[in-house]
C-alpha cells in the first residue's frame, strides 16, 4: 500500500452529523464513465427471454418453427413493468431477438418475427407495447439482440452483417432510448450449416452511433462484463477492471475465472452484471413451475452480486398467456420486501466518526447489536481498496476483530455472526492508493 496522505470520505448514512465535504480528488488508475456510473446505481433489473421457445419448451429454438407458435394470450406488458417496478427494479432488458431469429418486432430485415404470426392479426410489436409500458411505469429498457440467428438465409455469409446492423438500427432507433444492448456469446450454426465471423468492431460502433448513451454488455464490455457464471454469483474479491486485448467475444473470451474477478491490474473499466434465472431455464416451461426461487434465495444472491460491487439482472420470463406468473410475481415483491426491511435501519446513524490514517472508528453513544456492514468507494475515483478488516468491541481498547474481506469498489456487503458494540473500526489492510471512501452502515439483518 502506498503510504501517502490516506483520505476517508464517509457520506451520507454514516455521517448525518460530521460530513466532510468532498474535495476535488485525483483519479487513480482506470475510473467510470458518465453512462457506467449511471449504470452502477441501477443495481437490479429484471431479463425476460420470450418467443417461440416460450410455446416449444425449448431453450434454443431452431430457427425452422412456425411464427404461428408464438401466440400469447394475454398478453400484458403493463403487468411486466408494473411488477418490475414493485420489486424495485430499475428496467427490463428483453430478447428481442434471440438464437432462433424470431423478432419480437415486426423487422423489415427478417421474414420471421411477430408480423409472420397470427398473435394480433400479425399487427403486434413486443418491443413498442414493452416500451410504452416501461415509460409509463417509469422503468428502463435494454435489448438483447443476437448475433447467432438460426433462422436467417443470409447468416454465415460477410451479407448477414450487414442485416445485423440494420437490425440494430431499426431497434435502436425506433423506440427511444434504451439503457442496455446484451451481446451473447453463442455463436453456433445458421440455417446453412455455416458459422458467421462477427464483425464487431462495425457491430459496435453502429450501435454506439445510434445510441451513444448506450452501456454495452458482453464477455469484454466494452462497457461492462459477464461474470463468468449464469448462477447469478460475483467472486468476493471483484475488480471493476479488465484485460480484453488479445480476447474475443464468446469462446475466445477471458477465463471465467477472470471474469468472475475481474483482473488486479486490468486496464479498462469494465464492471461485472451478474444474470441468473428466476427459474431453471431461460425460457418459461410450466414443468419449471416449481423450481422458481424463493425471496431468501434471491436475497441471498443480491448479497453475492450487488454486496460485491456488481449489478444483478435477473431473468423472469414471461409465460404463454404473456404474463409473468403468480409464483415468480411472489417471490420478487418478497424479495423486494427483505431487501426494504433488511436495510430500513443503519444502526450506525448518529455516530462520531474518526478517520486515523488506514482506519475509519464509529463510536456509537450506545451499544449497537449488528451482523452486516456495508461498504462503499467512491469509485469515480477508482477503485483502490485491495483488503480490509472489521473490528468491534465495548470501547476503544477492547477491539476484536469480527470480520475480514477483499475489495471494495460500489459497494461490499459482509455478513457475520451478530455482534453488540459502542465501537466499531473499519481497517484497511492493503490499497492500491489512498482510499476514496463512501458511506459505512451497519444493519441487523433477521433472516
Ligand atoms: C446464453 C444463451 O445461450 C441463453 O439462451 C440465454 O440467453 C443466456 C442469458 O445466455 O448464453
Amino acid at each position: 500500500m502506498k503510504n501517502c496522505k490516506f483520505l476517508f470520505f464517509i457520506l451520507t448514512t454514516l455521517l448525518l452529523t460530521t460530513s466532510t465535504k468532498l474535495k476535488a480528488q485525483e483519479k487513480f488508475g482506470p475510473t467510470p464513465n458518465a453512462q457506467q456510473l449511471a449504470w452502477h446505481e441501477k443495481e437490479f433489473y429484471l431479463f425476460m427471454h420470450f418467443g417461440p421457445n416460450t410455446f416449444t419448451d425449448l431453450e434454443w429454438g431452431k430457427g425452422s418453427e412456425d411464427p404461428n407458435v408464438f401466440n400469447p394470450t394475454a398478453m400484458d406488458c403493463n403487468q411486466w413493468a408494473r411488477i418490475a417496478k414493485a420489486a424495485g427494479a430499475k428496467g427490463i432488458i428483453i430478447t428481442a431477438k434471440h438464437h432462433d431469429g424470431f423478432c419480437l418486432w415486426p423487422s423489415k430485415f427478417s421474414t420471421h418475427t411477430v408480423r409472420e404470426s397470427k398473435w394480433m392479426d400479425g399487427k403486434g410489436d413486443v418491443i413498442k407495447m414493452l416500451s410504452d409500458a416501461c415509460k409509463k411505469a417509469g422503468i428502463e429498457m435494454g435489448v438483447y439482440i443476437s448475433p447467432w440467428d438460426r433462422n436467417h438465409p443470409k447468416y454465415g455469409t460477410p451479407a448477414y452483417n450487414d442485416i445485423y446492423i440494420q437490425t440494430m438500427k431499426e431497434l435502436l432507433t425506433g423506440y427511444g432510448q434504451f439503457f442496455e444492448l446484451w451481446w451473447d456469446g453463442a455463436n453456433g450454426e445458421g440455417p446453412n450449416g455455416k458459422k458467421q465471423v462477427y464483425d464487431f468492431k462495425r457491430f459496435q460502433d453502429s450501435a454506439l452511433s445510434y445510441q451513444p448513451k448506450l452501456i454495452i454488455f458482453s464477455d469484454i464490455g466494452p462497457h461492462i462484463r459477464w461474470i463468468g457464471n449464469e448462477e447469478g454469483i460475483i467472486n468476493e474479491t471483484n475488480w471493476n477492471l479488465l484485460d480484453t486485448v488479445g480476447f474475443s467475444r464468446g469462446s475466445g473470451g477471458p477465463s471465467t475465472d477472470s471474469l468472475n474477478r475481474g483482473n488486479f491490474n486490468g486496464k479498462a473499466w469494465i464492471p461485472g452484471e451478474a444474470d441468473v434465472s428466476i427459474r431453471k431455464g431461460w425460457f418459461y416451461h410450466e414443468e419449471e413451475d416449481k423450481t422458481v426461487k424463493t425471496d431468501k434465495q434471491l436475497f441471498d444472491l443480491y448479497l453475492k452480486n450487488v454486496g460485491r460491487g456488481g449489478n444483478f439482472l435477473l431473468n423472469v420470463p414471461p409465460n404463454r398467456k404473456g404474463l409473468i406468473s403468480a409464483a415468480d410475481s411472489a417471490a420478487l415483491i418478497n424479495f423486494k420486501k427483505l431487501r426494504d426491511a433488511a436495510f430500513k435501519t443503519n444502526v450506525f446513524k448518529g455516530a462520531t466518526v474518526k478517520n486515523n490514517k488506514n482506519e475509519i472508528e464509529i463510536c456509537l453513544a450506545t451499544a449497537a447489536t449488528f451482523n452486516t456492514i456495508q461498504l462503499q468507494e467512491q469509485i469515480k475515483f477508482g477503485q483502490r481498496v485491495i483488503s480490509f478488516e472489521v473490528q468491534a468491541g465495548d470501547s476503544e481498547g477492547s477491539l476484536k476483530k469480527i470480520a475480514s474481506s477483499t475489495t471494495i469498489g460500489r459497494k461490499k456487503i459482509i455478513q457475520f455472526p451478530t455482534v453488540t458494540a459502542k465501537c466499531i473500526k473499519v481497517k484497511i489492510t492493503a490499497a492500491k492508493a489512498s482510499p476514496v471512501m463512501g458511506a459505512i452502515a451497519g444493519y441487523l439483518i433477521k433472516m
